[in-house]
């Protein structure tokens, strides 16, 4: 077929299938249970209330909705796994603990890699975060859109951490994912993988001295109760995937999809909204809570980030060479 068969060929059939879609499709009734680590006040609240309302908005009132918080539906790999069988409908996830699903997320966490939110999020709803939504549906998992979890700080008990000398032999949680242990051990901390539900209590009990999170996290999920120093490391910046299962996703009409992708990214932008105001007030908390907060000087933050320039070269292979190019060039472009 010539190239102009081919397109005209694929226009009619758009057009068929268009026509093929009753003009008021059928909206059924659906229950979705939303998946979170986060506890409820964490700006992923907000987003969630702002989905929840479109949808009843849109269907009305057809959908129920339910949000489980704090890991009370397991941790976000769990959370996922049980989309790709079709056992749960949704869950609002770090990218990072999914590499195990799909290495290509792995980009993300590459350190320093986003400098700014209007970097993040023009590389996210941009073509490259399309790229990495299109991996998603040969793991059975279909990406509604990106929300904020933000850039990344480290908290810890047990001294200011203000240059690279600062990070020695700390005991620090890091994410169940290979680029951010290799990050913490470059840095000459001690870093272990744990689940997120798992590090109030192994910092309360001192099983671990660190952790790093976003402001709002530190604050919603209370850290700041056990801990006493955190520094504005912003180390990495790590989005939500709004993640839905496709098993279950299949089943829904094509307008049930079509109201499900608008209103995530109806969430999607009171959330980060939320994150960003919510950042500046939980730094406050952070800090009439007792913590003391360390700024790393521009020249200790160079030596910081020079001693993790490694990392690239040395998880390339794992995240695909091609993604790691593809994120240089629009992030190139972005920055103009
Ligand atoms: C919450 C996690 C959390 C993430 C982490 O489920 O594990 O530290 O930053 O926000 O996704």
């Amino acid at each position: 077929m010539t190239l102009k068969a081919l397109l005209a060929a694929s226009v009619s059939a758009t057009l068929i299938a268009a026509l093929t879609v009753p003009a008021s499709a059928e909206v059924s009734q659906r229950t979705i249970r939303i998946a979170n680590g986060i506890a409820a006040d964490h700006p992923v609240g907000d987003g969630v209330d702002a989905m929840t309302q479109c949808i009843a908005e849109r269907t009305d009132g057809a959908w129920t909705v339910n949000a489980f918080w704090s890991s009370a539906l397991g941790d976000d790999l769990q959370s996922a796994q049980s989309l790709r069988s079709g056992t749960l409908e949704m869950v609002i996830s770090s990218s990072s603990p999914l590499v195990a699903i799909e290495p290509a997320l792995g980009v993300f966490d590459l350190p320093f890699l986003i400098s700014s939110e209007q970097e993040a999020d023009a590389l996210l709803d941009g073509e490259f975060g399309q790229y990495i939504a299109d991996m998603m549906p040969k793991h059975n998992l279909v990406n509604l859109s990106y929300w904020e979890n933000g850039f990344r700080n480290l908290s810890n008990s047990l001294r200011p951490v203000e240059s690279l000398e600062d990070f020695k032999g700390m005991r620090v949680r890091v994410m169940q994912n290979n680029i951010f242990l290799d990050t913490f051990q470059t840095l000459g901390t001690n870093a272990t993988p744990m689940a997120f539900g798992e590090v109030f209590t192994a910092l309360e009990t001192g099983a671990i001295d660190a952790q790093e999170n976003p402001y709002v996290t530190i604050d919603t999920s209370r850290f700041f109760e056990v801990q006493d120093y955190v520094s504005n490391t912003r180390h990495a910046y790590t989005p939500f995937m709004v993640l839905f299962s496709k098993p279950i996703f299949d089943t829904y009409s094509a307008e049930e999809q079509q109201i499900l992708q608008e209103c995530s990214v109806v969430g999607r932008d009171v959330q980060r909204k939320a994150s960003r105001t919510l950042s500046e007030q939980s730094l406050q908390r952070i800090k009439d809570a007792g913590l003391e907060v360390n700024d790393i000087s521009p020249e200790n933050m160079a030596k910081i980030r020079e001693a993790v320039q490694g990392v690239y070269e040395r998880s390339a292979a794992t995240i695909g060479a091609e993604v790691v190019e593809r994120v240089n060039a629009a992030l190139a472009e972005i920055r103009g």
